[in-house]
């Protein structure tokens, strides 16, 4: 059968036979086609992405979810997989005519092995149960993030998230070990081995790792644990600019402390969040920007941390250290999302970009310089993990109409100083008209290949990641 047009999709599905046999599969209360009750599903939390479909199916093991693909598959009806839609750059949300296919009810958890430090566990599982599990045998979840209540393993696989915890354990490639994933013709792949050595053949867990649920539908992710650090300290300091937060995030590594995340906030960032939370300004005078730095040590780190800070006078202009969890600085940058969107009165541009660390200051300035002088009515809020070289660039009170322009000039920024125009967010549907500006010709090519060879009727989440798709 060759592929559809989304117009021929939609009269296909129009059929009541292909609605009667998802409800065959899934069961009737698990197929939503009533508009109320997938909305939902069909915008995200951002307000900037809003889709349509024609239903919504909600699977509850790999079989079901085979099963469904199978008659998409047949029907040629695009599908959108869709974890917690929690995602940035509306990569999960449906263009018309498709089906969204909600792995939440994939929620189980298999095994936690204590041994082998892994988990087995349903896509739909959050990363706050991940951690739970993993907590209840003295180990952690390697990937953290301020969305981990509703944020699925499925969909940071997808996303091949990073987190406050990247700067210590990698991203979330760097956690899989096995997948079971569902093809776009129905077939289940399964790499499943908990071996940290196996080196046979193509990396297809990595592969499947930020691929944006075009190539394949997560069912079941193998992951890594993490022994829990010891003996936290969190320092929050204000710095005059980033370069002095990066010379002071050194010291801390040349000490000889374990850095276990590096955030970086502005004072408008702060006064935002003290604004809309019930969060206290950290300090009497303010400083243009702030640092936090949470370290470890297996021994005394609060003496080597003091000592560390003590030797940084130079760098800081005030500082505060409090043993880990230490929630109330944490709070401090993990706000920033929630305080943004309730400040700005318009959706919130939001570029994720990250940059190499010897120019983020030149970066910064330029960004600051040309939103000033051409983008007046923008408010930019700038934070987020500095120490992997990347910055959250947030554009507030941006009308619609000038979103694109406002992407592309800072992304052309980001371009001269030999940035990526996604970090960890991935490229969804906000940043594929300047995928160019990441890979070149040969790249994009070579992925296209990828994407057709993996779905040549080009039914997996048509028109994300990749500007033409195939089908
Ligand atoms: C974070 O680091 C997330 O908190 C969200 O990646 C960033 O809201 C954002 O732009
Ligand atoms: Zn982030």
């Amino acid at each position: 059968m060759s592929s559809r047009t989304l117009v021929e999709a939609r009269e296909s599905a129009t059929d009541a036979r292909f609605f009667d046999a998802l409800a065959e599969i899934v069961g009737e209360a698990h197929v939503l086609t009533d508009p109320e009750l997938i909305e939902g599903y069909t915008r995200d939390w951002t307000g900037r992405w809003i889709g349509d479909a024609i239903a919504v199916v909600r699977p509850a093991d790999t079989a079901e979810v085979s099963a469904v693909v199978t008659t998409c598959f047949e029907a040629g009806i695009p599908i959108t997989p869709q974890g917690g839609n929690t995602g940035l750059v509306g990569g999960g949300i449906p263009s018309a005519g498709s089906v969204v296919l909600s792995t939440r009810r994939l929620d189980s958890i298999e095994t936690v092995d204590p041994i082998g430090r892994t988990i087995a566990a349903g896509a739909g599982v959050t990363v706050a149960r991940a951690d739970l599990a993993a907590s209840a045998h003295g180990l952690r979840f390697g990937i953290d993030l301020a969305s981990k209540e509703s944020a699925t393993l499925g969909g940071i696989v997808a996303t091949n998230a990073g987190g406050t915890r990247m700067v210590r354990y990698g991203n979330t490639r760097a956690q899989i070990l096995g997948i079971e994933a569902v093809l776009a013709d129905g077939s289940v792949l399964s790499r499943w081995t908990p071996l940290v050595k196996d080196n046979v053949g193509y990396d297809i867990p990595g592969l499947l790792a930020g691929s944006e649920g075009t190539l394949a539908i997560v069912t079941k992710v193998l992951m890594k644990l993490v022994t829990p650090a010891t003996d936290t300290q969190v320092v929050l300091a204000g710095v005059r600019d980033v370069d002095q937060a990066l010379q002071l995030c050194n010291r801390v590594h040349q000490s000889g402390l374990t850095v276990e995340a590096a955030e970086i906030m502005t004072d408008d960032g702060i006064s935002l969040v003290c604004a809309h939370t019930d969060a206290r300004r950290p300090f009497g005078t303010p400083s243009p920007m702030y640092t936090l730095i949470e370290v470890s040590s297996p021994r005394e780190t609060e003496e080597s941390l003091l000592e560390v800070l003590s030797a940084s006078a130079d760098l800081i202009e005030d500082a505060t250290v409090e043993p880990g969890p230490a929630r109330k600085l944490w709070t401090l940058r993990e706000s920033h999302t929630e305080s943004i969107s309730a400040s700005s009165t318009t959706p919130v541009v939001k570029l994720d970009i990250s940059v190499p660390l010897s120019v983020m200051g030149m970066f910064i300035e330029s960004l600051r310089e040309v939103l000033t002088e051409r983008f007046v009515h923008v408010r930019p809020m700038l934070f987020g993990h500095f120490a992997d070289g990347n910055i959250h660039v947030n554009l507030l009170d941006a009308e619609p109409s000038i979103a694109h322009e406002l992407t592309d000039t800072v992304f052309e920024l980001v371009s001269a100083h030999h940035g990526s125009i996604s970090a960890e967010h991935g490229i969804g549907r906000a940043k594929s008209p300047w995928i160019a500006l990441g890979r070149t010709e040969t790249d994009i090519a070579a992925m296209k290949l990828i994407k057709s060879s993996w779905d040549p009727r080009g039914i997996l989440n048509p028109g994300i990641l990749l500007p033409e798709t195939v089908g």
